[in-house]
């Protein structure tokens, strides 16, 4: 399989753990892509022209993270990390579906704060902002609850994305200080991050 890669995406770093994570490592064709610069090769197979975007090895073409996640998760037989029923899949889902809203408002606040001054707009940074911090501070109570996977047992999409979320915080927005007040999700996050998959996967140094 080929994947369209980009090492400072993190949805594809998610897409790259979960791969870790099912042992389907050596399956996959990272292929070095720049989403932004409209490449014809990757608009002809995705024409929202983003990472990650899977070709599968009998050709179908398969994007967004999580329908490429659910993919791989459907290659292996090793435990899913992608439940199939239940309430542990509707857990995982919304855990991913809080964890992928977060970056998105982190990537959209990442491109408003690099236009001129003069044309960025503080308020939609300080609405993206709140975004996050609302995020967080529920993944906090979540943490706080023991109610995330145990960092050092087999975790599902939505711990991998969570994990995805913080690393991209510390990646892009360090001086966020997201710790402060969360020690729950700090720590939960410092023993998750131990696992060779979310290692391997660290974006490269900013
Ligand atoms: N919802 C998508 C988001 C993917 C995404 O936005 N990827 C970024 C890289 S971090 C991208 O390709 N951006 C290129 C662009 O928007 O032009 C997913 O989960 O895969």
């Amino acid at each position: 399989m080929l994947l369209r890669f980009l090492a400072t995406s993190p949805y594809v770093r998610k897409v790259m753990v979960l791969a870790l994570e099912a042992g389907l490592g050596d399956r996959i064709e990272k292929v070095p892509t720049s989403p932004q610069a409209d490449e014809d090769s990757l608009i002809e197979h995705n024409p929202l022209s983003k990472v990650p975007t899977l070709v599968c090895d009998d050709g179908t073409v398969l994007y967004d993270s999580p329908v490429v996640c659910e993919y791989l998760d459907s290659l292996h037989d090793g435990p899913r990390l992608v439940p199939t029923e239940g309430k542990a899949r509707w857990t995982a889902l919304r855990r991913q579906a809080l964890a992928d809203g977060i970056l998105d408002a982190l990537v959209l606040r990442r491109y408003e704060g690099m236009r001129p001054a003069e044309l960025r707009s503080e308020d939609w940074l300080a609405s993206q902002t709140r975004k996050v911090e609302r995020g967080l501070d529920a993944l906090e109570k979540e943490a706080e609850a023991k109610a995330l996977a145990d960092p050092y047992g087999p975790l599902t999409i939505g711990e991998i994305a969570i994990a995805c979320a913080l690393g991209y915080l510390d990646f892009r927005f360090a001086d966020d200080d997201w710790r402060h007040n969360r020690p729950a999700l700090a720590s939960w996050f410092d023993d998750a991050s131990q696992r060779p998959s979310i290692k391997n996967t660290a974006p490269p140094a900013a």
